[in-house]
């Protein structure tokens, strides 16, 4: 019985998920724009056409993703993909991150520097799985990779592991084929909770120093467990098919 379920990921950016469409155009157009107001409705129209492009190119990963899901259970009487997250970066953490980079602040310098502004979250079963539904995304002709980092092979200091690409894939409007980038990440159900706290508890307000540093150790610590449930969860399904 295939389980997937696509909802937002992010906590942080649920109110602006909640928005429709055109509110999330206009505040992005109103957050990055510095031309005149007399502008800003063309510069709207056009923030408005890029996240509909945005979200066309979640929608072409998704389904390569649930594609592949829907084979390999079919193969293997199994899903590998445990869930499926998509999430349209906030205009606020794009403008953020653009700050903080250093990136001149407009649409088509958001569009040129940034990654991850379309974010596809795929939670797996076990660990082969994760590098098994990658290669078979890279392996299909219309999917380039730009980036891949691993920080299953090289986890974060803090204990983070996941998966990261960012890969371009093509999408076909009325008149025009555009290129898109998207950042995917895949991680086991153990790596998503232990993620999951992590963002939830970095931005807890008003705990003390000596709090947060015995917190952060304590995460690393279950950093470490969650990636040996992860090996022994995926050495017994490996007893279980031979
Ligand atoms: P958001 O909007 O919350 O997703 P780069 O884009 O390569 O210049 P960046 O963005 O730091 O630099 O890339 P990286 O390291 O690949 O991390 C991108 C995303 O991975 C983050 O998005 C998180 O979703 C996740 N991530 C990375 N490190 C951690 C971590 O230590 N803990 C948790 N919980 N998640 C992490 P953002 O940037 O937070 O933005």
């Amino acid at each position: 019985m295939n389980s997937l379920k696509t909802d937002n990921f992010f906590k942080e950016d649920a109110a602006a998920q909640a928005e429709s469409k055109e509110a999330l155009a206009r505040q992005l157009a109103d957050l990055i724009s510095q031309e005149p107001t007399d502008e800003l409705r063309e510069t709207f129209a056009k923030a408005q056409k890029l996240i509909a492009c945005y979200r066309c190119a979640l929608l072409e990963v998704e389904t390569k993703f649930r594609v592949l899901n829907e084979e390999f259970s079919l193969q293997h009487e199994r899903n590998p993909i445990e869930n499926i997250k998509t999430r349209l970066k906030s205009p606020n953490s794009i403008r953020e991150k653009m700050i903080r980079k250093g990136i001149p602040l407009s649409l088509t310098s958001m569009e040129e520097n940034l990654n991850d502004i379309a974010g596809i979250r795929v939670i797996c079963s076990f660990l082969n799985d994760i590098y098994m539904l990658a290669e078979c995304l890279l392996q299909q002709d219309d999917v380039i990779l730009l980036e891949r980092k691993d920080y299953i092979e090289h986890p974060k200091p803090n204990g983070y592991r996941s998966l990261h690409l960012i890969v371009q894939i093509p999408i076909f409007l009325q008149n025009e084929k555009k290129n898109m980038r998207v950042e995917v990440q895949l991680r086991t159900i153990a790596m998503e909770f232990w993620a999951n706290l992590e963002h939830r508890l970095r931005y807890k307000k008003n705990l003390d120093e000596s709090l947060v540093q015995q917190t952060a150790a304590e995460l690393t610590q279950c950093a470490e467990i969650s990636a040996m449930l992860d090996d022994k969860m995926q050495r017994i399904d490996r007893k279980s098919v031979v």
